[in-house]
């Protein structure tokens, strides 16, 4: 090695394959000739970690001197990806490492698909937690990610018979390299029991005895940012049995309580919840939720404290975030631990609670507003659901201070909603305990105040804010779609997009240039190739790439309205069986998604994708004009294959369903065009790109809530329209079911007679701008045009604009840059 190089930390071809080779050896305990894929996986991975850990050690000693605030993200989900291929980029060694790997006759790319991702979210919401901590290190800003490290993430899910199927997600079967288990950081958090008044030298106290107390210990991984030294840090607790719990039944002789109090233990952070709309009401979740807001809030009291002796000042120390209502008992658990723990009085510790929080809205949707029925919050957490009403009282105080005699107002407003028996409403604590209350998209934000916090804006409207989503152009871009990335650095002349994608912005100078269109289509090809090939080894289908790439990623639900993308698919297939000789571009409509598994509507529409695909793809007369994939286990991993390759984006939602969305943002981004209604950030993305490079469709939010409130009826659209009418009632013939005429009986029903998110009334209009999509697909100098001017205004889409915002509006904190 050259110089001063060293073999853990530098950045070279020879000192990267030297580290590798030793971790291969003395970490792996391997030499090639008999090393497995996996082998050279974790080889690579620990290359990559020495130089984190080495960037990681001095940001957190650069963050200590600079006293900076940081920011503390608290988040159920974080739906990371596949850690190898972010760090390579971010450490700028791509092709470093890739050629070091040819010196040993090794395929980085292979390497790269040997890892298993930790699907530790179930969609939007997670991975937008992971964009976001990746935008933090690469803005340079101190942060914590701080969650849950499930033991279990998402389930993955196989297609058999056209059905989901869902296996458990063992992710840490083969070890995580990534992370690095701290024994000595560990917090009890106490569960069930009673609280009791006691004297502490003349003041009242009160103390909680649990009757089960669990250990929560911190796992760590290394987040670092994009060209940059900053590494910010993700703490998972993982929950475990305290010694002195298994020590006490030891002692009595139970053995068998002392396993059985583990297990308990340890179950709490066993599996990720896999629903991400209906909330599930389950009793271990909320203790999934307590448990790590627990540990996380005791960590950063514990920091305070030792670093300044005092948690006075706590909230100018922490800004935290409450990634939607899930960590939104934090509000109470602070509280608590001011007030027991560090035997603060009630006023200064709400001081402190109240400048410390700041919440994120991310559904409208009633069903996953979270709600806990008082009994169960009492039994499982006694001592905050007394603080709790504590806040409530005080809070109610001031609601009627304001309204006088507006006694309905107050009932609206309580954080117990008595109306449905007694139940703490999660929304109403999170809103009262932070500084800061924020939607996700523009038009989300105008919702959060006009509708289900209505009552708290008008009492607070300061406190409103609107912070559209981002995602990170790393993973979306660079990752994921290589090919473009080295496209648009040879296009601007130099890479400095990948930090700031408001640059993208002159590529509009080039958006009529011949070569370019030749170079770009070229890209979306080399995409499509991959994709139909992985498709022909994973999903049966090997569609050509030269037809339309239409595709529809998302987790599967009805408000998502995939049902809507199947209505157009069969009238096509209509339309074709009846008319031969028409004139169609070959298209193929590609779908990926989970259902939650208790959730039959969504099941049975993967259910009835997959049989539409299986008549379609093998009617000879349609030959290959349409055809339909569904890609199994859409995940982080898969997304990266499938958004380089598409088309056609299908953002469709009914308007006002979706708060933003995020996956409009990452098929935009690699040049797909959207058909979408005007719901969530799709609003914005129109905005940026422009009405004309955009196919715009259905109802707006106001036009439905409208058409909802004077008797929606179905059934007449489906009268009106002879299309409609024959497509329902193919899927009702049983064609695609092979002769069972009441498979899909319960969707097509559903569709007729309640049709709650509005299907068949935009069912004609989505038809017909899809039959435009058709036409503009022909010229192709045109939709080449339209793709470029896409990527070009997606400036605004990038997670670090998000978090920018949250630094300015929300957190007031200030970048404070690593020096190495
Ligand atoms: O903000 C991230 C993401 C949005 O892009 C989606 O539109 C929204 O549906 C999703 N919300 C949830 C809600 N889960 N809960 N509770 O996942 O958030």
């Amino acid at each position: 090695l050259s110089g001063h190089e060293h073999t853990r930390t530098g950045l070279s071809q020879a000192a990267l394959k030297q580290a590798f080779i030793d971790n291969l050896f003395y970490l792996q305990g391997r030499f090639p000739e008999v090393a497995t894929p996996h082998d050279f996986y974790m080889a690579a991975a620990y290359t990559l970690r020495d130089r984190l850990l080495d960037r990681w050690v001095k940001t957190a000693r650069s963050y200590k001197h600079s006293q900076a605030r940081t920011v503390c993200y608290l988040s159920a989900e974080f739906l990371l990806g596949p850690h190898l291929v972010n760090n390579l980029i971010n450490l700028g060694i791509m092709d470093t490492a890739r050629a070091a790997g040819e010196e040993l006759g090794l395929d980085l790319d292979a390497i790269v698909q040997e890892e298993e991702e930790p699907g530790l979210g179930n969609g939007g919401l997670g991975r937008l937690a992971a964009c976001y901590l990746d935008s933090l290190a690469t803005l340079e800003i101190p942060a914590i990610g701080y969650g849950i490290r499930y033991e279990f993430g998402i389930f993955d899910q196989t297609i058999e018979n056209g059905w989901q199927v869902e296996h458990t997600d063992a992710w840490l079967r083969n070890g995580n390299p990534w992370e690095i288990y701290r024994p000595k950081l560990r917090f009890p958090v106490k569960f069930g029991g009673h609280t009791q008044q006691y004297d502490d030298d003349g003041h009242l106290r009160i103390r909680w005895i649990p009757d089960l107390v669990i250990e929560g210990r911190a796992y760590d991984t290394p987040i670092l940012g994009y060209g940059v030294n900053n590494a910010n840090l993700l703490r998972l607790w993982s929950a475990h049995a305290t010694q002195s719990f298994n020590f006490q039944s030891f002692n009595t002789g139970d053995y068998y309580g002392a396993v059985r109090a583990k297990v308990e233990a340890e179950t709490i952070s066993k599996i990720l919840y896999p629903n991400d709309e209906p909330e599930a009401g389950k009793e271990l979740r909320l203790k999934q939720q307590y448990f790590f807001v627990s540990c996380s809030l005791q960590d950063m009291l514990r920091l305070q404290f030792n670093t300044t002796g005092s948690v006075e000042k706590f909230h100018e120390k922490y800004s935290v975030q409450l990634n939607d209502t899930h960590p939104a008992v934090a509000v109470a658990e602070l509280m608590r631990l001011l007030i027991d723990d560090y035997k603060m009085t009630w006023d200064p510790a709400w001081e402190i609670t109240r400048h410390t929080f700041g919440y994120t809205n991310h559904t409208l949707l009633p069903e996953a507003l979270e709600t806990w029925s008082v009994e169960l919050f009492g039994r499982i957490l006694p001592r905050p659901l007394e603080i709790v009403y504590e806040i409530n009282r005080c809070f109610l105080d001031e609601v009627r201070m304001r309204f006088l005699g507006d006694e309905s107002r107050v009932a609206r407003m309580s954080i117990i909603d008595e109306t449905q028996g007694r139940r703490v409403r999660m929304a109403h604590l999170a809103t009262v305990g932070s500084f800061a209350v924020n939607g996700v998209a523009a038009m989300h934000s105008e919702l959060v105040k006009s509708t289900i916090l209505k009552d708290f804006h008008d009492l607070w409207p300061e406190k409103f804010h609107n912070v559209t989503n981002g995602v990170t152009p790393r993973r979306f871009i660079v990752a994921a779609n290589p090919r473009l990335a080295t496209l648009l650095t040879e296009r601007l002349g130099s890479d400095a997009w990948v930090r700031d994608l408001s640059l993208l912005r002159s590529l509009e100078a080039h958006a009529d240039d011949t070569g370019l269109h030749a170079d770009w289509q070229a890209v979306k090809t080399a995409a499509k190739e991959d994709l139909s090939n992985w498709l022909g080894k994973h999903a049966g289908v090997t569609p050509d790439p030269a037809s339309l790439f239409d595709v529809q990623a998302k987790r599967i639900h009805e408000y998502k309205r995939q049902h809507l993308n199947v209505l157009h698919i069969v009238t096509l297939y209509q339309r074709l069986k009846a008319n031969p000789h028409l004139d169609l571009p070959p298209r193929t409509f590609i779908f990926g998604g989970k259902a939650a598994p208790g959730y039959f509507m969504a099941k049975l529409i993967i259910k009835l994708i997959n049989s539409v695909a299986e008549v379609i793809n093998r009617d000879p007369q349609i030959n290959g004009t349409l055809r339909v994939a569904f890609m199994p286990d859409f995940s982080v991993k898969n997304g990266q294959r499938l958004y380089p390759a598409a088309d056609l984006s299908e953002q469709i939602s009914l308007a006002g369903k979706e708060a933003s969305g995020t996956g409009n943002m990452k098929f935009s981004m690699n040049g797909a065009l959207t058909i979408g209604t005007l719901d969530g950030a799709n609003v914005e993305i129109r905005e940026e790109v422009g009405d004309e490079n955009f196919f715009l469709f259905g109802l707006t939010a106001e036009q439905a809530q409208r058409h909802q409130a004077q008797g929606y009826r179905p059934w007449e659209f489906r009268h009106e329209s002879e299309e409609l009418r024959s497509a329902l009632d193919l899927i009702d013939s049983g064609l695609f079911s092979h002769g069972d005429k009441e498979l899909f009986r319960p969707l097509t029903n559903s569709l007729i007679q309640y049709d709650p998110f509005m299907v068949l009334a935009d069912y004609e209009h989505y038809v017909s701008r899809q039959s435009e999509v058709g036409h503009a697909w022909r010229d192709r100098e045109h939709w080449n045009r339209m793709s470029i001017l896409n990527v070009a205004r997606m400036g605004k889409f990038s997670s670090d604009r998000s978090i920018r915002d949250y630094c300015e509006q929300i957190w007031k904190v200030q970048p404070a840059p690593a020096d190495v």
